[in-house]
């Protein structure tokens, strides 16, 4: 039995893997988990069928057997649970790369949505051009404390963990902001995780459907 996740039938993003299903993409290739992707439109995504997986309708959701998962830091973890390479043996160890995962999910992402959010839904707004350096103060004071304790090291904390997965991809965000750049031990940061093989075989798959979709003959 290999687990079903869902992801958009075409990405918003064009295949560039910042939907939320590229997360667990990733976490399933570095456990070497083969999986099953099932597409799903916007409309689909609010029919009965797929809000008994997504209370929100949303992707990405998990399927294995009898379980059905939704929240990609929850599908995460619970592949990182069962698998070896993305959580360290150490019991503490274990659960400092989890709390780097509610960091990624609850400190640092949080101002970063609402940079995507301000600019593509709220750009049009009157308030739009004074709220914007408002989120990017923000997200600096993130950046800043995260690239201190980063340091010099390759990882946050050891061994590359599901941690730095959820913080590379929520980071990933800011690639074209140009944020990232003044950070230069954080965009390092990020190009390390892209880098990894099994990031390249998830980004891989999440383009060949856009491509797919987009291709002469599709609607
Ligand atoms: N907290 C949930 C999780 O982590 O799983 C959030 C899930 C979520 O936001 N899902 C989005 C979704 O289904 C897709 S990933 N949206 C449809 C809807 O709400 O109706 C968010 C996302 C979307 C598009 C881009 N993009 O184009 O760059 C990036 C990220």
């Amino acid at each position: 039995m290999i687990p079903t996740i869902t992801a958009f039938e075409r990405s918003p993003d064009r295949g560039q893997g910042l939907a939320r299903d590229m997360r667990v993409r990733w976490a399933l290739e570095e456990a070497g988990q083969p999986y099953d992707v099932r597409l799903v439109s916007f409309e689909a995504m609010k029919q009965p069928a797929h809000l008994a997986l997504h209370p929100f309708g949303q992707i990405p959701t998990y399927e294995d057997g009898d379980l059905a998962l939704f929240e990609s830091g929850a599908i995460v973890l619970h592949i990182a649970e069962h698998h070896a390479g993305l959580l360290p043996e150490d019991a503490n160890a274990r659960a400092r790369a989890i709390a780097w995962m509610f960091a990624a999910l609850n400190t640092v992402e949080p101002p970063i949505l609402d940079l995507a959010t301000a600019k593509f839904a709220e750009g049009d707004k009157p308030w739009s051009a004074d709220r914007l350096p408002l989120i990017k103060g923000r997200i600096r004071v993130r950046l800043e404390r995260l690239a201190v304790r980063l340091g010099g090291a390759d990882w946050l904390d050891g061994a590359f963990s599901a941690g730095d997965l959820m913080m590379v991809h929520a980071l990933l965000r800011l690639k074209p902001s140009g944020m990232l750049d003044e950070f230069p031990a954080l965009a390092a940061y990020v190009a390390r995780g892209e880098a990894r093989p099994a990031y390249k075989r998830a980004f891989d798959a999440q383009l060949a459907v856009f491509n797919a979709a987009s291709s002469p003959g599709e609607k």
